[in-house]
């Protein structure tokens, strides 16, 4: 009998893409949810390192990071549809774009939810722009604009459901529809896919949250 148990946090965009990973494998599991100002004994034992959610913990044994812990899953759960492409240059692509967005566009948005300092947020919007351009164009280049399957729409939910969210709570415009069609029309059509719909955070609580924790980054000054 297998034991699967998952540290998370609701609001989490990380723990989500698990929780997405393991529904889609159809793998039951235990949910504990974590207080990430007030860590618990467990999760500071079974991630010392990074001290963060998501952990997973499947028969004891603890997988962390997300990417990491999806392509466990993947690997772990062999099913008919795998997280990531079969083919190796398919799955250098979803590697390299998934790392991408949490190491180039992750820490803009971090930067822009949670520093004070409005010059700090600017250039960091700007920053964040920019690498959009370039996942803009990267779907330009896809022509059925399916881009790499399961498991970058899943990492993705960064930038196609959380950033939405973030812009609205921080009042900016950052994925306008005439700047990014391509990055827009994809987050459409995957926040649609049933499988993700139905495991986000409902948005209004997500709002409540991010305008309970983050400060609008041009009150009172001209917006970009
Ligand atoms: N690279 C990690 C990021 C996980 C992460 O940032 N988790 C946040 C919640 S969104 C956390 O646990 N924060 C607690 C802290 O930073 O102390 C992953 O992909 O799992």
């Amino acid at each position: 009998m297998e034991e699967v148990k998952l540290l998370g946090y609701w609001a989490s965009p990380f723990y989500v893409r698990v929780k997405i990973a393991l529904k889609l494998k159809g793998i039951q599991y235990e949910y504990m949810e974590e207080d990430v100002l007030n860590k618990s004994p467990t999760l500071l034992k079974y991630n010392p390192i990074h001290k963060k959610i998501p952990v997973l913990l499947h028969n004891g044994k603890p997988i962390v990071e997300s990417l990491v812990i999806l392509e466990y899953i993947d690997e772990t759960w062999k099913d008919d549809t795998p997280l990531l492409p079969k083919d190796p240059y398919q799955r250098a692509m979803a590697r390299f774009w998934t790392k991408f967005i949490d190491e180039k566009c992750y820490p803009e948005i971090r930067k822009l939810c949670y520093v004070s300092n409005n010059e700090v947020k600017v250039n960091a919007m700007g920053e964040l722009l920019q690498l959009l351009k370039l996942l803009e164009n990267e779907l330009i280049k896809d022509n059925n604009n399916n881009f790499f399957g399961g498991y970058i729409e899943i990492v993705s939910i960064l930038i196609t459901y959380w950033l939405g969210v973030i812009q609205e709570a921080l009042e900016v415009d950052i994925l306008k529809k005439e700047d990014f069609p391509n990055i827009c029309a994809w987050a459409d059509k995957s926040i649609g896919c049933s499988f993700i719909k139905e495991n986000l955070p409902r948005r209004e609580k997500l709002l409540a949250h991010y305008k309970n924790c983050t400060k609008p980054l041009f009150r009172g000054a001209s917006r970009i």
